[in-house]
This record gives structure tokens, C-alpha cells and sequence, in this order.
């Protein structure tokens, strides 16, 4: 047996206990017990990863394309004439535009620090662009960190203290599962009440004693009249908000027209309902909201996240043990990735490039290009934009460009990879050495290498030196290193041991003391209060900039107290419905798409409705439906289905475009527009119409 850590791009990181079977070969994948947010549970997908590893679409050999784009014709080279033709590419496209020419555009396919960050040190060694990851953190973090100053909080292994865990905008038991570890832990042990807020009756909200059923994108409104009912009824806490907060009695004045009925009429949640909400969280001190990033995938998400967060505030919640509100942990770990990044090189005025604004970028448009070259050639590494980002239309018509040089590293054939002038294959987690670091915990866990890879695959460490080695800068920092001496550095650094030392102890866990995690040293911010208003074009602490492109989107549309603003993509005549593209429970992302085992669980691609939307359509259940908006449109199979309000529907993917009848994928309905203050995608957040097809 050996010990890893799961790679994907989660919350639960979690540490995995790995069967190894004569021939190189693996068996099951099992949670370890002995950690102790892990507890010995993990998810299907992964337990299945036998079927991924070993599966017989796995990339195996570098391609070449040998016809049109997308054509689906390929030559076989050897990895050395590959990385030459790579390098060839790059020197050209540098000649002709500039070094911003090229795009070294990446992701979390891997959150491992060494194969998933290394790339940005042939980035900085180079000058080329550099790349703003807007997908999936950047309004969680925003909302969360201009309320408290850091992104840190409560021990998640103290919600099995609790009385109350409110799981708010994630759906755990599919996209964190273990979440649900210790939430249930506190039902079973203490008779906890476990509350969720969501947009639909997800699995989650299944096991869930409380529902909290919201329209998309008015979280905030529902927060404002909670508090609103906490200060009328007295169950706000007033000495630790005059401790701790820059300014209660402005705050609570704001409310005083919040009220329930004004709350209801924007969320649909019914007074009675809201007020009950109000009085369990007010009264039960020892509640742990938990607060996902599902809710924040909206254009107001930033206000939505710190509206929650700032109801947690006002019980009072974080003086307890099992209280308090945690989003995620990231920044406890401090682990210097100068190196590895090769940071010295790290240069903010070069041209910057959205990750989520790819396909504006790709078709040129001037201010997505922000001020540089246009895009002639890309190393994709982790990611599948084709796939995941908005506005597919563009970002698949970028990708066909003639004079656009794409190289993808993949394990399989993606939507992107199919776009691709080569493709190189890559091994997977247990095949390379690697760190990675829990957001939705507090352990940084070790995933060394326990399995040769198949003959052919290498690694994105190995990718990004040998091209280092073609473009003339292996002697800058950070080139020339193993995996294990980067590891080695990294944990070095912050006094943690080494490769070594974490192989026989497998993790370390960072959690801060009780006082510190509660902030009852005070927030993070220089004065030590909470901030309900926020400063929201300054710095949070965390994600400074340069790290980001600077205020973005209708930042004077920002409210100065939590409130609900309207920036969402409200429904109008033309588009009568709120889609909201929630993950499935069988894929991770983009990836999973390909294990038999999750294909067979998914079914085809559905549009969840509400059955009197669908009657008034004329749509049955099983029936073929088309929705779209002025992005495009596209068919699935509708699914009737009571979880959701009105106007609301739901499909849960990421389904590959090939899934779809016309090829094309969900993203060709979601939007590339910058959300305020800090940019970010709104996935959850598109207007659409529906027929019946
Ligand atoms: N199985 C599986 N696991 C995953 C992933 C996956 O695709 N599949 N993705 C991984 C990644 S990259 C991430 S970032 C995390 C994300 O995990 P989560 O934090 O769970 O975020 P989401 O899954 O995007 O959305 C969670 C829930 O928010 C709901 N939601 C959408 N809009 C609103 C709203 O306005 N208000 C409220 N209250 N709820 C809303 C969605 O319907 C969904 O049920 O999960 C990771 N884990
Ligand atoms: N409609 C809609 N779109 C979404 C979302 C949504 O909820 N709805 N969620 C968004 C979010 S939160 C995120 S984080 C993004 C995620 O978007 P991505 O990061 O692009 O998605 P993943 O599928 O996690 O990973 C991408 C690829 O990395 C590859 N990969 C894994 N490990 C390695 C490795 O070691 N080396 C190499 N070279 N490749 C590897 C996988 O095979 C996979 O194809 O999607 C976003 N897009
Ligand atoms: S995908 Fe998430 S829940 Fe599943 S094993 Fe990986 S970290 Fe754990
Ligand atoms: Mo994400």
C-alpha cells in the first residue's frame, strides 16, 4: 500500500491510501483514517482511480496535427521532436510579436505545486504574459477577505462540536464530500441541526434539516433581513460587535429596512422561514456556517460572500468553539513558491491575460488583450478552456486560428487538446512526485511517485525543464531541480522537514490555535475589526495585487454595507429562466468525463425544471429542450423537477462538448463579462430562454 494525496482540484485534498498491485499497477483508493479531516473517506470517482489511470483512452504518445484544426488527424513524433517543434514555435512567435506574444495558459487539473506552478518559471524566465486566474476563487476570496483580512478560520474539524452547521452555496456531498464527515458527526453525536442554503434541492440539501431554497444571486438579500431579525430581536451579540467590528451601529441602521418582506419578495424565501433561520443561528451560538464557492459564482457573488459572512459575524458565533464561519484555509500554509515559480523573473507590467476572458483574447479583442500583442502561441497545461471557460464560442473560434500555435499537455484527448497543433501526454498524480496543500483543511499532504508511468507520458515538470533547456534559460532560478528538491526547499523553508520526513509522516497539519483561527486576536485587518463596510477597491490581504489586474467590472455599483445588488443577469421577456451550471457529482470539472463508471452515473446532459415550467411549455419529462441566449444555445434532455423555484433551471455538468448534439458545451451560454471589484466568472449566473426542441 502506499500513501498520496488526491491532486484534483478540490477543497478536501484528501489524503489517500493507494493499493499497489503486481505489474504497476493500482487497486482501490482509499481515504485515510488516520488523518483526521480526511477520516478515512473519500469519493467514488477517485476511489475508482484505477479506471483513469489505467484507462485505454489515455494519452500514450506526442501528436501532431496533420490536417485542419480539429480535424481529428494526427501524425505520432517522438517527445523530443515534439518539444523541438514547441521551441521552434515559440522563438517564432517571440520574433515576430514580442515575448507577451506567447501565452502559457494553465490551471488546477493538478493543485500539486510543483507540476501545477512550474510553469510560471518559463513564464518569468521568458517575459511572457502573465496569466490572472479569474475561474474559480477570485469573488469567493474577494467578499471573504475584505470582511475579515485573511482567509483562514474556525478549525472545519470543529463543525462536529457544533450545534448548527450551515452549509451555505456549496453542495458538499458532491463537491466535498467531506464536509458531510463532520456536519453529520454533530447531528449523530450533539443533535446538531444541519441547515443548507442553496438554489436547488441538491444532494446535499437532501440530508439537510433546514432548507434554505433561494432564487440565484440573492444571497445578500436573505443575509441583510437574518441580521435584520437578529438585531430587532435582540440575538445580535453587541459586546463582541463593539470589540470587533468597525461599525455595528451603522450596520445596523442600514438594516432597519432589510426587512423579512422586502427579503422575500428578492429571494422567495417566505418571512416565516427567514425569521425561523434568524432565530436558530441567533440562538444557537456554536453554529459553523460553512461557506462555499457555489453562492459566489455570480456577477454580485463578492457582496454575497461578504453578506454571509458578515451574518456569522453579528451572532456573535466565532466567540465559540464549533462557531464561526470558514470559507477556506489558504492562507495558513505560507509555502515559498519563489522558487519553483521563479519569481525573481516575476514582472507586473507585463501584459496581463484573463484566464476566463480567453476567448476575447483569442479573437482579439482589444481589451482583453489588454494593451499587448495578439496571442500567437500557448503551452496548455492543467486546463481544458475549450471545455471550461465562458463564452465557448469565442474560445473555440481562438483556437481554430491559423495563426495561432497551440500546444496542449494532457492525459486525454480534451476539447482542447482536439484543437491542438500538438498534443503531448502527460503522467498522472501517482506517477510524479508532488505537494499539495488543503483549502478546505488544514494539511499540506505529500503525493510521492508510486507507480512507473506507462512508456510515453512525462510530467509537467519534466515538459516545462526540457523547454527551459530548447528556449535558452535553464540557468535561471528555479530550473535544474528535481520534484523532491523543490519539495525539499519549499518545506525547508517554513521549518517543515523534507521529502523525507513528510514520506514517513505523510502530512502536517497547520491549523492555528483556537484564538487565533476564531480571530479573537482580533481580524486580520491593522485595526483588528471586521469590516462591514468594506474598502472594496483596496487591498484584502490576501491575493494582493500585483498578483491580480486591479479593480474591474461596475465597482461603483458596490453597496457600502452588506446589501443586494441587482448586477446578476436578471431574467427578462426574452429570457425568462436563471440557468445555473452546478457541478455534477460524478465529474470533477472537466475531468472524470472520460471514467466509464462516472459516464454511466451521469446519464446524458439534463436541464433540471420546475413541472409547471415545464407544462406551460409544453415540455415532458425525458423530452429534448433547447435553451440559449444571445451567446448561443444548445439541446439536452429535460428532467421535471420541484427542487428549484420558478424560473430557475439547472444542469449539472461538466459534460465534454461532444456530449452535446452540435458539439458544443455548456459554456456557450455562460458569460466572460469581469464581475466586481476583483474580475472572477459567473458561472451560476446567465440568462436563458427554453422550448421545447
Ligand atoms: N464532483 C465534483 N466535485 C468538485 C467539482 C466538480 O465539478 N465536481 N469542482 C471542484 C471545484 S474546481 C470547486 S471550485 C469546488 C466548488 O464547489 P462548491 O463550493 O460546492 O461550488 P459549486 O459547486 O460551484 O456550487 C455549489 C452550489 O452552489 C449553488 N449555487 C449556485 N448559485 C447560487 C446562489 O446564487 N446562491 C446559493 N445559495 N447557491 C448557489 C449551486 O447550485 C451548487 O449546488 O468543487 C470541487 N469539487
Ligand atoms: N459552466 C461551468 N463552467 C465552469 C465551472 C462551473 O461550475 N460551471 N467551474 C469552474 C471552475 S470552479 C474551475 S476551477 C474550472 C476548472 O477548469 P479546469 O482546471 O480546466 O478543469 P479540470 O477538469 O479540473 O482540469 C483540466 C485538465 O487538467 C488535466 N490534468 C490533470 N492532471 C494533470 C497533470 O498532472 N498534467 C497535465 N498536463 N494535465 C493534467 C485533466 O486531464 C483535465 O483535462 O472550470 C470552471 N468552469
Ligand atoms: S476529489 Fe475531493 S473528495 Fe474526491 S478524493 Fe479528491 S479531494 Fe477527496
Ligand atoms: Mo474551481
Amino acid at each position: 500500500m502506499g500513501h498520496s494525496a488526491c491532486p484534483h482540484d478540490c477543497p478536501s485534498t484528501c489524503a489517500l491510501e493507494v493499493d499497489l498491485l503486481p505489474g504497476n499497477r493500482i487497486g482501490r483508493v482509499r481515504g485515510d483514517a488516520a488523518n483526521s479531516y480526511t477520516a478515512g473517506v473519500i469519493c467514488a470517482k477517485v476511489a475508482r482511480y484505477a479506471e483513469r489511470i489505467g484507462h485505454p483512452g489515455r494519452l500514450l504518445t506526442p501528436l501532431v496535427r496533420d490536417g485542419a484544426k480539429g480535424e481529428g488527424r494526427w501524425k505520432e513524433a517522438s517527445f523530443e521532436a515534439a518539444l523541438d517543434l514547441i521551441a521552434e514555435k515559440f522563438e517564432r512567435a517571440e520574433a515576430a510579436h514580442g515575448a507577451e506574444t506567447v501565452w502559457l495558459n494553465y490551471y488546477a487539473g493538478t493543485m500539486g505545486l510543483v507540476q501545477r506552478d512550474g510553469i510560471n518559471r518559463l513564464r518569468h524566465a521568458k517575459g511572457y504574459s502573465n496569466q490572472f486566474d479569474s475561474f474559480c476563487t477570485n469573488l469567493a476570496w474577494t467578499g471573504f477577505t475584505m470582511g475579515t483580512g485573511a482567509l483562514r478560520g474556525p478549525d472545519p474539524r470543529e463543525m462536529a462540536k457544533s450545534d448548527c452547521v450551515v452549509i451555505w452555496g456549496t453542495n458538499a456531498v458532491s463537491t466535498q464530500v467531506n464536509v458531510m464527515t463532520h456536519a453529520i458527526r454533530a447531528r449523530k453525536e450533539r443533535g446538531a441541526k444541519i441547515a443548507v442554503i442553496d438554489i436547488y434541492d441538491t444532494p446535499t440539501m437532501k440530508q439537510a434539516d433546514i432548507k434554505i431554497l433561494l432564487r440565484p444571486g440573492t444571497d445578500g438579500a436573505f443575509a441583510c433581513a437574518v441580521m435584520h431579525v437578529l438585531f430587532r430581536e435582540g440575538l445580535a451579540d453587541r459586546d463582541y460587535l463593539n470589540e470587533f467590528s468597525d461599525d455595528p451601529a451603522g450596520l445596523e441602521s442600514h438594516l432597519k429596512e432589510r426587512t423579512p418582506q422586502w427579503a422575500e419578495a428578492i429571494c422567495g424565501v417566505p418571512v416565516a422561514e427567514i425569521e425561523a433561520f434568524a432565530r436558530l443561528v441567533g440562538t444557537t451560538k456554536r453554529t459553523f456556517f460553512r461557506l462555499g464557492y457555489g453562492f459566489t459564482r455570480q456577477r454580485n457573488g463578492a457582496v454575497n460572500m461578504h453578506a454571509a459572512l458578515s451574518l456569522a459575524v453579528v451572532t456573535g458565533c466565532y466567540r465559540h468553539e464549533g462557531g464561526g464561519a470558514f470559507h477556506s484555509n489558504s492562507d495558513i500554509f505560507r509555502l515559498d513558491k519563489s522558487l519553483v515559480e521563479g519569481r525573481s523573473g516575476f514582472d507586473p507590467r507585463l501584459r496581463w491575460l484573463d484566464q476566463s476572458r480567453i476567448g476575447r483574447a483569442l479573437t482579439g479583442e482589444a481589451e482583453a488583450l489588454n494593451g499587448g500583442p495578439p496571442v500567437t502561441a500557448m503551452l496548455i497545461q492543467n486546463t481544458n478552456p475549450a471545455n471550461v471557460a465562458p463564452e465557448q464560442r469565442k474560445v473555440v473560434a481562438g483556437l481554430r486560428r491559423e495563426d495561432l500555435f497551440v500546444a496542449v499537455h494532457e492525459q486525454f484527448m480534451t476539447d482542447t487538446a482536439q484543437l491542438a497543433d500538438v498534443v503531448l501526454p502527460a503522467t498522472m498524480f501517482l506517477e510524479h512526485d508532488d505537494i499539495y496543500r488543503g483549502g478546505g483543511h488544514q494539511h499540506i499532504v505529500l503525493g510521492p511517485r508510486l507507480v512507473d508511468p506507462p512508456e510515453g507520458p512525462r510530467s509537467n515538470h519534466e515538459v516545462i525543464e526540457a523547454l527551459g533547456q530548447r528556449l535558452g534559460v535553464a540557468d535561471k532560478p528555479g530550473f535544474g531541480m528535481t520534484p523532491r528538491a523543490h519539495i525539499d526547499w519549499m518545506l525547508g523553508k517554513r521549518g517543515l522537514g523534507d521529502f523525507k520526513s513528510f514520506r514517513a509522516e505523510k502530512w502536517a497539519d497547520l491549523q492555528p490555535d483556537f484564538e487565533t483561527a476564531h480571530f479573537l486576536k482580533g481580524f486580520a485587518h491593522q485595526d483588528g475589526r471586521f469590516r462591514f463596510r468594506p474598502d472594496w477597491t483596496g487591498t484584502p490581504a490576501a491575493n494582493k495585487p500585483p498578483e491580480r489586474m486591479g479593480p474591474q467590472g461596475p465597482v461603483e455599483q458596490l453597496p457600502e454595507f452588506p446589501d443586494h445588488v441587482e448586477l446578476i443577469e436578471s431574467a427578462d421577456a426574452e429570457h425568462p429562466f436563471r440557468l445555473a451550471t452546478s457541478p455534477s457529482r460524478s465529474f470533477l470539472n472537466s475531468s472524470f468525463a472520460e471514467t466509464p463508471s462516472s459516464r454511466a452515473k451521469e446519464g446524458r446532459p439534463v436541464l433540471m425544471i420546475h413541472p409547471e415550467d415545464a407544462q406551460a411549455l409544453g415540455i415532458a419529462e425525458g423530452e429534448r429542450v433547447k435553451l440559449g441566449n444571445q451567446r448561443g444555445d444548445l439541446c439536452m434532455h429535460a428532467r421535471l423537477d420541484a427542487g428549484q423555484r420558478r424560473g430557475v433551471v439547472i444542469h449539472e455538468g461538466l459534460w465534454p462538448n461532444s456530449a452535446f448534439e452540435g458539439g458544443e458545451g455548456i459554456n456557450t451560454l455562460t458569460g466572460a463579462d469581469s464581475c466586481a471589484p476583483y474580475g472572477g466568472a459567473a458561472f451560476h449566473d446567465t440568462r436563458v430562454w427554453v422550448r421545447k426542441a
